[in-house]
């Protein structure tokens, strides 16, 4: 490589499901951090690393920032949002096309009095025929804070992407790749496994879904080119534990099913899931489960 390199950790901030995962998903071109219409699907630090001819960028993707003040595990979560915005080269705040919201103020106002060069993405703009609209809207956020750039991007259409990639590159410092240019995350696939089995419970669930529901791999191992895994879902109460179960079990038998397609396609072989529910009250407030399930390693 040449002195022409250029390589650093971008973070992208915002309040909870305005996009920042499914864009680290589409700009790494592979599933690695799980997304949801769900707010407050991510729940840990996760880098996703797209190399190309000349630079390399380190996406660290952050739980949408809580803007209630909660349980253990809510500010265990916020901490890991925030401390992911230290030591980076360039921070991305995400915001939706509709328009500035309460909640995207905090994570901004969280930001005001950093040196690090913010760039402003707003998402969603496949939903906005006439892209004229948001003028109005780019406007206002460039009244709000001194963003370096405000660029509408789509993160499911992929819209504006090469603007937006190339706008982010002008921020790296001229550095050599810091991982090989065939990684794409830092995540093991077992936590990736984990996952994608607590994303199929947050598509399923919708609105009922309790807050308090973690996945713990206790199984994982390949049996004769066959990847079998057990994990045990955790819940907060009996009642949420008939939640997830469903009638006649049919509720879990669907999660599991979706879950096992979806690792099969990660895992590129055949998968056997067994998931259990399991009651373990006030788990989401005791830092000991939290330490059990990985939820302190995004701090360390
Ligand atoms: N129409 C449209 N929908 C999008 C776009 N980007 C994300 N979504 C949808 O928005 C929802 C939330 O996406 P996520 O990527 O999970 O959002 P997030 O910001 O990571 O959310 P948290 O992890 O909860 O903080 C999902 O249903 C996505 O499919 C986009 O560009 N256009
Ligand atoms: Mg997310």
């Amino acid at each position: 490589m040449n002195g022409t390199f250029q390589f650093g950790f971008v973070t992208l901030v915002g309040r909870p499901n305005v996009g920042k995962s499914t864009l680290i998903n589409r700009l790494v071109g592979e599933k690695i951090s799980i997304t949801s219409h769900r707010p407050q699907t991510t729940r840990h630090r996760i880098i996703g690393i797209k190399t190309t001819e000349d630079a390399q960028f380190v996406f660290v993707d952050t739980p949408g920032f809580h803007t209630e003040r909660g349980k253990a595990i809510n500010r265990t979560i916020n901490r890991t949002a925030v401390a992911s915005t230290k030591d980076v080269d360039v921070l991305i705040l995400l915001i939706e096309s509709v328009g500035w919201r309460d909640a995207d103020t905090v994570v901004l106002n969280n930001l005001r009095g950093t040196s690090i060069p913010v760039i402003l993405a707003i998402n969603k703009v496949d939903r906005v025929r006439n892209k004229q609209n948001l003028l109005p809207l780019i406007e206002e956020s460039s009244r709000l804070f001194d963003f370096k750039e405000i660029i509408p991007i789509s993160a499911k259409t992929g819209y504006n992407l090469d603007r937006f990639l190339g706008a982010v590159k002008s921020y790296l410092p001229s550095a050599a790749a810091g991982f090989p240019a065939d990684q794409l995350t830092d995540r093991s696939e077992r936590f990736i496994c984990t996952e994608l089995v607590r994303e199929q419970i947050f598509r399923q669930l919708g609105q009922e879904l309790p807050y308090a529901t973690a996945v713990e791999l206790t199984g994982y191992d390949d049996r004769d080119g066959i990847l079998v895994l057990q994990a045990q879902i955790w819940v907060d109460k009996p009642g949420h534990k008939a939640i997830v179960i469903g009638k006649q079990g049919q509720r879990l038998k669907h999660i599991g099913s979706e879950a096992r397609k979806q690792l099969e396609r990660f895992a590129g072989k055949k998968v056997h899931l067994e998931l259990w529910v399991k009651v373990r009250s006030g788990w989401a407030d005791s830092q000991a489960a939290l330490n059990a399930l990985g939820y302190n390693e995004d701090l360390r």
